[in-house]
């Protein structure tokens, strides 16, 4: 399975909301070429992490299938992300929208990036809850636990549905 985490916390294009922007992502998301949309998860409003005066975001996962490469997913992801305005700032800085991979059919590597799987989201509630909305059976390709088990492991959650 592609899991792919969808985050924003600023107005895009003409004022658009975060939660909007994040809705044209799954759309576009829907018709990446050779891969089938399975699942979306609820959108989450969670504070941003780490704390800071940031706007809160938006996040949810889209689960994906099908073969792709890592540098070719990361294209269309990027290619979404330029369409709704991404401008690449600081590490963790506020932005329009980010599309993450979290798992790409449960390849592992530690270079190029895209690092695999996602090297923090093993760490972030506003990953893993989503996640196993969408994938209540995945397990982290690193660490064999599921999300159930990696989000016990974390402090309580603040994320509420929207
Ligand atoms: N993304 C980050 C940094 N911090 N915090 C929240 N709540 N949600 C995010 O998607 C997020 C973040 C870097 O990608
Ligand atoms: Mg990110
Ligand atoms: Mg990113």
């Amino acid at each position: 399975m592609i899991l792919v985490a969808i985050g924003a916390n600023l107005p895009g294009h003409d004022g658009r909301s975060p939660l909007a922007t994040c809705r044209v992502a799954v759309e576009a998301l829907r018709s990446v070429p050779g891969l089938r949309f399975v699942a979306v998860s609820p959108f989450y409003r969670t504070a941003p992490v780490p704390p800071s005066d940031q706007p809160d975001y938006v996040n949810g996962v889209v689960r994906l299938a099908g073969a792709a490469g890592p540098a070719e997913l990361l294209g269309h992801l990027q290619a979404i992300e330029a369409q709704a305005g991404r401008v690449r700032g600081a590490a963790n800085a506020a932005r329009t929208l980010d599309l993450d991979i979290i798992d790409l059919n449960g390849t592992v590597r530690d270079a190029p990036d895209p690092v695999l799987p996602h090297p923090r989201a093993h760490l972030r509630g506003f990953v893993l809850c989503p996640l196993r909305d969408v994938a209540p059976d995945w397990r982290h390709p690193r660490l064999g636990a599921g999300a159930e088990a990696l989000l016990r492991a974390l402090p309580p959650w603040d994320g509420a549905p929207l």
